[in-house]
């Protein structure tokens, strides 16, 4: 199974192109107030304000106690035990894949559309692996959901289970940091707080996104706001396992097994069709896999509105690729333009002054029809 994830993740690569600058009236949450919040099983005090300014800036590796960690845990656990499987997420948005441990490159993202609480972020999961910085960066995206609850948001992905980020590199990084009992303490603790993300997002009732794709067990979004959470151990052969883990496959008519993954699904360009006919979407946007110089892929080519983008946000995937990265940047008018990264050269040019330098507006956007709700 996690072989499988790795050699799909090598195999395929990611997209896409271009920008919006999405913001929001600036209505920060009283930090006093938030740090006064105890959760039911953390009791210590979380100083959210302190915490996120280690993370304001690009700043390479950021120092933790482990009492803070556990601290930020217990209190994101009790701002996300308030949502259900299926979020709804307004508009303006800005979409982000898969972050996969790359700090600097979640910096970039933050230089180009705006920081956590001027503009909403739904994030797509695979915060942790493969990349140098898991701890990092999903430190930095809890404490915005603290600050940012309705601003931030976050699903979970294929590597938010245990049994995947063991192995790929969340585990090691937490291990080399701390002392080992509190390496496997507060590891313990990351994987239960998972089982609280959210399994898909309903943006604007239009436009459902996941991590990993579609599913035969999709019948109606009830099948996805019925699935109760917390959910740590996800079981094989259901729903939530593959809005986690399947994938589209441009050849195929209907659904068939997924055998570079070994779990989970494949689902042709029909099944976005149907799904989008029946569910009354738009489209249908997910992360989960890489690609190369391609903008956007569109699972229907019969139907324009029903389309399936698949995106890996960060650039120089596992530190070698020379993909881009991108963001798909949703208007407050559902106009849909997208945020292009491109690699960096060095890593002497990481971070987010090398990139705005770098950026560049390629003009390639369209728009989705507004629609009645
Ligand atoms: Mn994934």
């Amino acid at each position: 199974m996690a072989t499988g994830d790795a050699r799909t993740e090598r195999q395929i690569e990611t997209c896409v192109s271009r920008l919006a600058e999405t913001r929001l009236a600036v209505r920060p949450r009283p930090f006093a107030k938030i740090a006064k919040m105890m959760s039911g099983r953390s009791t210590a005090p979380f100083e959210v304000d302190a915490f996120l300014a280690k993370h304001r800036e690009f700043s390479g590796k950021v120092s933790y106690e482990i009492e803070e960690l556990q601290a930020l845990i217990g209190h994101v656990r009790m701002v996300m035990a308030k949502e259900k499987a299926l979020i709804e997420v307004p508009i303006p948005v800005n979409i982000v894949g898969d972050i996969h441990g790359q700090y600097a490159d979640l910096h970039r993202i933050f230089s180009a559309c705006g920081m956590p609480g001027k503009s909403r972020f739904l994030f797509l999961g695979d915060y942790v692996d493969r990349g140098p910085q898991s701890l990092e960066c999903i430190c930095c995206l809890l404490a915005f959901k603290i600050a940012y609850p309705d601003r931030v948001f976050l699903l979970r992905g294929n590597h938010e289970q245990e049994f995947i980020n063991r192995e790929y590199g969340f585990w090691n990084e937490l291990e080399m940091r701390f002392p080992l009992g509190l390496a496997m303490q507060t590891f313990k603790e990351f994987n239960d707080l998972f089982g609280y993300f959210p399994i898909a997002a309903l943006v604007r009732k239009r436009i459902l996104c996941m991590h990993g794709g579609l599913s035969p067990s999709l019948r109606s979004l009830d099948d996805i706001r019925n699935i109760e959470l917390p959910q740590v151990l996800v079981p094989d052969g259901t729903l939530q396992q593959d809005l986690l883990w399947s994938d589209p496959s441009p050849d195929l008519r209907g659904f068939g097994p997924n055998k570079l993954r070994e779990v989970s699904v494949c689902f042709g360009p029909d099944v976005v069709y149907k799904t989008c006919q029946w569910l009354k979407l738009d489209m249908v946007v997910r992360g989960h896999q890489v690609m190369a110089n391609v903008t956007a892929t569109a699972s229907s080519p019969t139907a324009s509105s029903s389309q399936s983008f698949r995106r890996q946000c960060t650039t120089r995937f596992c530190g070698f690729q020379r993909n881009s990265g991108a963001v798909m940047a949703i208007s407050a008018k559902m106009s849909i333009r997208f945020v292009l990264l491109h690699p960096v050269a060095t890593a002497n040019e990481a971070g987010p002054t090398a990139f705005q330098a770098k950026f560049k507006d390629d003009g390639s956007g369209y728009c989705v029809q507004e629609q009645a709700q």
